[in-house]
């Protein structure tokens, strides 16, 4: 039903929505069915007089701990994907910025002295590539309006705001290439600001770079 997973986070992200989905599609046909029976098994009848009940104060406790149970459960499985993804990211990690724009991603690597903002930056618009099972820390940034950074196989959706940079980091797991997408509406081109990742070995990502810093 998912789109194919090509992250370290993706596995466990998938695994909560699932568990999401259950419990909520298990209540939602018990509360549904319930619902429908007691329409049709107490409908109107002449025969039939109302009687006023006051509740069951057994079936409210239940009724009330098992969700706070299973949210609070949920609270805390949810919270640790999210601090993986947001928190410190392994000292190997390589670093890319993208700064979003009405209507596109623009990607800069920091070059070979792995410092931003000096003349061996590599700069590309709405491609980027990454090394295959090596973790990336993406610093996002945005010029104008608030966008959303968005590459469904890695699972990874964040806004991108102006005034604020923003940190994720991923380790894409599977080669190939990828959509960005903007899961924002950010205006009237919203729709064509469309990027594309590409997973390849690190020797390639190499190569890619020296040959995009000589086509500057
Ligand atoms: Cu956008």
């Amino acid at each position: 039903m998912l789109p194919e997973s090509a992250s370290s986070v993706a596995p466990q992200i998938d695994h909560l929505f699932y568990v999401i989905l259950w419990i909520t599609g298990f209540f939602f046909f018990v509360v549904e069915g319930a619902l429908l029976y007691f329409v049709i098994r107490y409908r109107t009848h002449p025969a039939r007089k109302a009687v006023y009940s006051h509740g069951n104060n057994t079936l409210e406790i239940i009724w009330t701990i098992v969700p706070a149970v299973i949210l609070i459960w949920l609270t805390f499985s949810s919270q640790r994907v999210w601090a993986r993804i947001h928190g410190q990211a392994p000292k190997n990690a390589m670093e890319v910025e993208v700064l979003a724009e009405q209507f596109a991603w623009n990607i800069r690597y920091p070059g070979p002295d792995r410092q931003f903002d000096t003349p061996d930056d590599i700069a590309t618009i709405n491609q980027m590539h990454l090394p295959l099972d090596r973790p990336v820390v993406v610093w996002l940034k945005s010029k104008d309006v608030i966008h959303s950074f968005f590459i469904p196989q890695f699972r990874i959706k964040q806004d991108a705001l102006p005034g604020r940079t923003g940190q994720v980091w991923v380790k894409p797991t599977r080669p190939g290439q990828y959509e960005i997408a903007c899961a924002e509406l950010c205006g009237l081109g919203h729709y064509r600001m469309r990027g594309f990742v590409t997973v390849e070995s690190q020797e390639q990502l190499d190569r890619w770079l020296v040959e995009t810093k000589a086509d500057e």
